[in-house]
């Protein structure tokens, strides 16, 4: 029979590609859509992926329990993804207390809504391997200590231990997916990768000269997004609950993915990134490196997009978007 979804965090990069490979599955998917004053942009990561009018967007807001009952009344799903958070880490130092209601706090509003309404459903969350932090193994594993270095990876934290307690206390179906950083062309502009393919193209297109970053010499393993919520979905066809890292085994600098982004349209990034204090952490997570055998063993599951051809699609969506804007600038929406 086919099968609901509820995707809290929809209209974000991981929602979209979640929605879309649930979608691709024959399930009826709903997403939670918090209000906006400007709504037009809302759905832009689902329109991109020609997917808006097949899913179901129904108001609400994780801080707000109520809304995540009633949220869940109209769903009556069989799998909870909950994708929802105050995600960027620079913004967490700048905003801790909001960061811990939505990203800590609001994953056990979600874990009480689910008690209350539908204790057999299948949950999943969204945990991060920023929980490693100042990392006390070089590979980190399902078994590594945690230590958290922002109000984000904190909050994440808490999120975290709430599932494995929920799991425990109550038997629920409650799995944690600590994924390493995952990108695409659908990445927040925020987010380094993201920043550094837009101020690719822009360079290479003649908007702009350079590209202001901060430390250059932090390491992640980037995998791809569309990779990795294949990983979140197949977490919740397992028979028992469990955490899983989710991670490609390589690390790689900042500075090597600017040198890969910008050769990519035959430029020398050292000609056109310039390092700026303001844009570095109070605290800084130095290295991170995943080991997935642990999901591999389990149900199958290996990242499939190399870093290089991951940045490859990255910069030719942000040069076609921006060919696009030159060609025809939007119109004010106001
Ligand atoms: P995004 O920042 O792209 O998306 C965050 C989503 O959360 C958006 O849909 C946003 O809505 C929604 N949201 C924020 N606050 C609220 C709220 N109060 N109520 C309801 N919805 C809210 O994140 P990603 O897609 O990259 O990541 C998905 C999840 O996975 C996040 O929890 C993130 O912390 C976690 N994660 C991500 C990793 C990565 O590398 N991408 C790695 C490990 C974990 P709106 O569009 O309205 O802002
Ligand atoms: P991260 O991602 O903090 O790992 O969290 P981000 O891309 O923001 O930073 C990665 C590293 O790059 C360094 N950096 C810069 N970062 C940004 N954003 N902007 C810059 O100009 C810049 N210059 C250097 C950072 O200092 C850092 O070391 C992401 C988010 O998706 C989280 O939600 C998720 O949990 C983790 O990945 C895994």
């Amino acid at each position: 029979m086919a099968k609901t979804a509820l995707i809290t965090g929809i209209t974000g990069q991981d929602g979209a590609y979640l929605a879309q490979h649930l979608l691709s599955h024959g399930y009826t998917v709903y997403g939670l859509l918090r209000r906006s004053a400007s709504a037009e942009i809302i759905g832009e990561r689902l329109r991109w992926l020609g997917i808006l009018d097949d899913v179901k967007l129904i108001d609400g807001d994780l801080i707000d329990l109520s809304s995540c009952i009633r949220n869940l009344e109209t769903a009556r799903p069989d799998e909870i993804y909950n994708l929802a958070a105050q995600s960027f880490v620079a913004t967490s130092f700048q905003q801790p207390l909001l960061t811990g209601a939505v990203t800590g706090l609001g994953a056990a509003n979600m874990l009480e809504a689910m008690r209350i309404v539908c204790p057999k459903a299948r949950f999943y969350q969204a945990s991060s391997s920023e929980m490693f932090g100042k990392i006390q193994e070089q590979l980190q594993t399902e078994r590594t200590p945690f230590y958290p270095r922002s109000p984000y990876a904190v909050a994440k934290l808490y999120a975290h231990w709430m599932t494995v307690n929920y799991r425990e206390s109550f038997g629920m179906h409650a799995s944690s997916g600590i994924l390493f950083n995952h990108e695409s062309p659908l990445r927040g502009i925020e987010f380094v990768t993201r920043k550094v393919t837009d101020g690719v193209a822009r360079i290479k297109l003649g908007l702009a000269r350079e590209l202001r970053l901060g430390n250059l010499s932090a390491t992640r393993d980037w995998g791809h997004a569309r990779d990795y919520v294949q990983a979140m979905h197949l977490m919740l066809q397992q028979d028992t609950p469990d955490d899983y890292v989710i991670a490609t085994n390589r690390t790689t600098s900042i500075r090597d993915f600017c040198q890969m982004a910008f050769s990519h349209v035959g430029l020398n990034w050292q000609d056109h990134v310039v390092t700026s204090a303001d844009l570095l952490r109070p605290s800084e997570v130095d290295v991170l490196h995943g080991d997935a055998s642990k999901a591999r063993e389990a149900f199958g599951w290996v990242a499939k997009t190399s870093l290089e051809d991951m940045v490859a699609e990255m910069v030719e969506a942000d040069l076609a978007r921006h060919r696009a804007r030159i060609a025809a600038p939007a119109p004010s929406q106001l």
